[in-house]
């Protein structure tokens, strides 16, 4: 069942976009969040109301985002395939969605479709295009679960009933299946990363992989479509999907029975940070994961967080220029 696994095989080295409306934060609001690692989790570590957060989501407006841009710059630093959050767990959607209006083109003053103008630089540049979508986390909708307990929906929904039972296959049914196709529809799609999959059950993972595979029989699945990133490695619902996504920035150590990536961050954030504890990666550090995960057989999927005006972030530049440079002369 080798499909179209080739190209993904090959590549090795792709470049992974952590963008929304977290960006504009940088890591704080309010004098808080600053203290979590991960920017683009503020609205739970910033303890803020979803309503709060549409709030800041109905400014958002990356004027200075060019596409074209950022695929010619990613192309000629060695970066084969690219990734960007089509929907975080903040539940806002990059692409113009018909599902729900709570995306860059009905929301806010932008207007554009993120999505479409990537997907479309990628052809362009014949690079590989794929979309994260956090299928199961989603704090704009009060029936989609979480997955730590730092995430309360009395916080995020103060509104609701303190007995409120959430309906996580509403959820699913209304917002996120339908999204997914969505996505399938409009671009063309190489691979699809699922996020945190919380309590998605074999029925449901097999019809979000029921659904790609309909649309889009050549797009890439990863295993967060039904595992959490982690140890579970992996001989389970293999028919689920195509690769493994280990753990957030872990390497891999030894030549894994199955295709693996990891997605590793040029900071200890995924998001745009600027607030707060966090660093960059030295130098040498991130030519050592890029070395190690690609000897063990591995693909470095490496992410940046480009600022909230829509600039790619000068030092993650700096340090994919550093693995580019590298690349030239030991390809
Ligand atoms: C994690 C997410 O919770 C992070 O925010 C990030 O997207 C990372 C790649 O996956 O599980």
């Amino acid at each position: 069942q080798l499909r179209n696994k080739q190209w993904f095989i090959d590549a090795k080295y792709g470049v992974f976009i952590h963008f929304g409306v977290y960006s504009k934060l940088a890591g704080a609001y309010d004098g808080r969040g600053q203290d979590f690692n991960y920017s683009e989790w503020i609205l739970t570590s910033a303890k803020m109301s979803a309503k709060e957060y549409r709030t800041i989501a109905s400014a958002f407006n990356p004027a200075s985002f060019d596409a074209e841009q950022w695929v010619r710059t990613f192309h000629e630093l060695g970066l084969q395939y690219l990734v960007v959050t089509a929907k975080h767990h903040d539940g806002f959607a990059l692409f113009d969605s018909t599902v729900s209006d709570y995306n860059i083109v009905d929301y806010t003053p932008f207007k554009r479709d993120i999505i479409l103008e990537l997907s479309e630089a990628c052809q362009r540049y014949g690079m590989r295009f794929g979309v994260y979508y956090s299928h199961a986390q989603d704090w704009n909708d009060p029936d989609a679960p979480y997955l730590t307990r730092m995430t309360q929906r009395s916080v995020l929904f103060p509104e609701l009933d303190e007995d409120y039972k959430p309906d996580f296959e509403r959820y699913l049914r209304t917002k996120s299946l339908p999204q997914v196709e969505e996505l399938l529809k409009r671009y063309d799609l190489d691979l699809i990363w699922f996020d945190t999959p919380v309590d998605i059950t074999f029925e449901w993972a097999k019809q979000f992989s029921d659904l790609v595979r309909r649309y889009q029989p050549n797009c890439l699945i990863n295993s967060r479509i039904i595992h959490n990133g982690g140890d579970q490695i992996l001989q389970d619902n293999l028919e689920l999907f195509d690769y493994v996504s280990i753990r957030d920035k872990e390497i891999p150590t030894q030549k894994l029975p199955l295709y693996v990536e990891t997605p590793d961050s040029v900071s200890s954030s995924f998001g745009y940070k600027a607030h707060g504890d966090f660093h960059y990666h030295s130098e040498e550090e991130i030519l050592h994961r890029l070395i190690n995960t690609v000897c063990s057989g591995g693909n470095l999927l490496l992410n940046n967080g480009p600022m909230g005006n829509g600039q790619l972030d000068p030092e993650a530049l700096r340090l994919y220029q550093v693995i580019g440079d590298w690349l030239k002369v030991n390809g």
